[in-house]
């Protein structure tokens, strides 16, 4: 039987990202992952409210924060992953396909302050990598496909699955981001899926599918298998991806974009202020043929 860690959810409205506080339950060491930092694009006003419910949520349980874990390098909102790692001391890790990230991004985004072989991080994990957290373990598993770098942590009966499989009825994550690879990420669903039925699955984002009410996060691999909208019943490779790249060339970029992913290759950090001591994010323009 394995064992169940604690867990609690934290949904972002503005960004529909859930984060996640995982606990073990016998010595209160804990993880946070995918955290998200309050972000106005239009004033450029930072926050941390979200960090304080998680913290305090920490706090209540006395538990205590080892990790901050990425699944990604979101490209839709802020990690809040440096703040928490200046709060509280935690490690920050993520997987090691974020190398790949930072050099088909850094250039683009003036983020020459990356500091080499993923400094930023206290970890880059490789596939199958597992970690003590309290009795409990985590194990890594890449699972690339909606992005070069995207892993699932796997904790006692739970997988945190980050932008692979959404909710059944919503489906998969898209493909399209550089270094993004409709196949790759049907093998990775499939490497997540061939887990027991019962494993707990919990996702990065839940944005309603059409028709539905509430908001949901959690579901089981057995689900998944069963009923997800996109792979369920047993899709095959070719007919999946055909879908995938359909469907991502409708899609929009994600409003923020660059201002996110500049500050998430840098584990959270804030680009280094300038001579006045203010700090900016840059947009690169994609502008009309003259
Ligand atoms: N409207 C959102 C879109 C966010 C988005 O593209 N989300 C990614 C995950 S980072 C995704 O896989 N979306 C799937 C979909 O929209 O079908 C935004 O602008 O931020
Ligand atoms: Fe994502």
């Amino acid at each position: 039987m394995l064992s169940a860690p604690n867990i609690a959810a934290f949904f972002d409205e503005a960004t529909n990202s859930v984060s996640y506080l995982v606990a073990d339950p016998d010595t209160g060491a804990a993880a946070v992952i995918d955290p998200v930092l309050d972000f106005d694009a239009a004033s450029g006003k930072v926050e941390a409210r979200s960090v304080d419910t998680i913290l305090r949520a920490a706090d209540d349980r006395n538990a205590t924060i080892i990790w901050v874990l990425e699944t990604h390098a979101h490209a839709d909102h802020l990690s809040a992953a440096s703040v928490i790692r200046q709060r509280r001391g935690t490690k920050l890790g993520a997987g090691v396909g974020i190398l790949e990230v930072q050099r088909t991004f850094g250039p683009l985004l003036h983020a020459d302050d990356i500091l080499p072989q993923g400094g930023d991080f206290d970890r880059l994990f490789d596939d199958g990598e597992k970690i003590p957290l309290g009795n409990l373990e985590i194990e890594v598993m890449a699972t690339p496909g909606h992005t070069p770098a995207c892993v699932t942590y796997v904790i006692g009966d739970a997988a945190f699955v980050g932008d692979t499989l959404f909710m059944p009825d919503y489906g998969t994550a898209r493909c399209d981001f550089p270094g993004g690879d409709a196949r790759a990420l049907y093998q990775s669903m499939q490497r997540t899926l061939s887990r027991p039925r019962e494993t707990r699955l919990f996702m990065c984002h839940d944005y309603k599918a059409p028709g539905r009410e509430c908001l949901a996060w959690e579901t089981t691999v057995g689900e998944q298998l069963d009923r997800n909208v996109h792979i369920g019943g047993g899709v095959g490779e070719d007919d999946y991806v055909a879908m995938r790249e359909k469907r991502d060339a409708t899609l929009k970029a994600p409003k923020l974009l660059y201002l996110d992913i500049q500050v998430n290759i840098r584990g959270g950090r804030m680009p280094p202020p300038d001579a006045q001591g203010r700090r900016y994010l840059v947009l690169p323009l994609t502008l009309p043929a003259t």
